[in-house]
């Protein structure tokens, strides 16, 4: 039986991952939020739910020790461009919360998943191809929160042996929850765009590289590194995982090949563009392939036939 506490998990890929593992699980799935984002519809009828406040270790542990919980998806975080707008909360979220749960985690005997992000690297880490093990020095508070977070989880592996265990996601889009305040946003908002016959205002520039990926994709790699065979690793906090590198020219290109009135223009945003020009252009997967099998299952032209389509349903008029 595997019980699960998913903290966050009324954000983007918080609530479309309570639903995957309710969906392969039997145990106890319980998605943690915070009061003024309650979970709502499916995610709240489909299993139980609690407040928890990562900043609040006892209500962690609380919940932990109600629900028999053996594995905590931490999910708790500001995304970059908001991050940069409230540095400080997203330093208490990040970090004061991720301190939380490790010390329930050494305490009760849980596994920890905690995501990192290609917003680890920053300008002197190579752009291309990057490396599992490189530079991180990132200028945004987004990054250091992860790079510490990183270093954190690794550090309650060694020392207190906790089973943490982490990937670095890139970009990810999804057409089930709207991103929240993220620099690669444009790459979701982009298809909502063209599936209402809207024209795309895009805020970040061309040929501005993101590594991206589609949240099927995501999902699986979540549940997949907490299933793997440890004895394996020789990494845990945190693999790069990868599936499409595209700037908004190849993903507005993309998509006009089914939609031919499709048209985009550029506003950059200076913020997210400077964030996103000092992130890597594509990542170097190979450890996640060898250490525990990662592969991805969508490309640029699968993603973008299946976000279209099941957003021009959920538009059509
Ligand atoms: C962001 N979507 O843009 C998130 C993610 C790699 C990007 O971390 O902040």
């Amino acid at each position: 039986m595997k019980n699960v506490l998913i903290i966050g998990s009324t954000g983007q890929i918080g609530s479309e991952l309570t639903m995957k593992l309710r969906s392969i699980y039997n145990g106890n799935i319980v998605a943690g939020y915070i009061p003024g984002a309650e979970p709502k519809g499916e995610l709240a009828e489909s299993g139980p739910s609690a407040i928890v406040d990562i900043t609040n270790e006892q209500q962690i542990a609380e919940t932990v020790s109600k629900y028999h919980i053996d594995t905590i998806y931490n999910l708790a975080a500001l995304l970059s461009a908001v991050a940069e707008a409230k540095p400080q909360l997203a330093w208490k979220i990040g970090m004061g919360g991720l301190f939380n749960v490790l010390e329930v985690a050494r305490t009760m005997k849980c596994a920890v998943f905690t995501p990192s992000s290609i917003g680890v690297f920053g300008n002197n880490t190579p752009k291309d191809k990057t490396p599992q093990d490189t530079i991180r020095n990132p200028r945004t508070m987004y990054g250091v929160t992860k790079v510490s977070g990183e270093l954190l989880s690794d550090y309650y592996n060694i020392r207190f042996g906790v089973d943490t265990r982490s990937v670095r996601f890139p970009g990810l889009i999804s057409y089930v929850t709207p991103p929240g305040g993220g620099t690669t946003d444009y790459a979701v908002d982009i298809y909502y765009s063209a599936a209402k016959g809207e024209k795309f205002v895009c805020p970040i520039g061309k040929g501005t590289y993101m590594d991206m990926m589609y949240m099927p994709d995501a999902l699986r790699a979540a549940i997949e590194i907490m299933e793997a065979d440890p004895s394996k690793f020789v990494h845990r906090n945190s693999f790069n995982i990868a599936s499409m590198s595209f700037d908004p020219e190849i993903i507005f290109n993309k998509i006009k090949e089914y939609e031919p009135n499709f048209e985009m223009e550029y506003q950059v945003d200076p913020l997210r563009q400077a964030i996103a020009e000092s992130w890597p252009n594509s990542l170097d997967d190979t450890c996640a392939r060898e250490e525990w099998g990662w592969k991805p299952e969508y490309d640029l032209d699968t993603m973008t036939k299946d976000m279209l389509a099941k957003l021009k349903e959920r538009f059509k008029k």
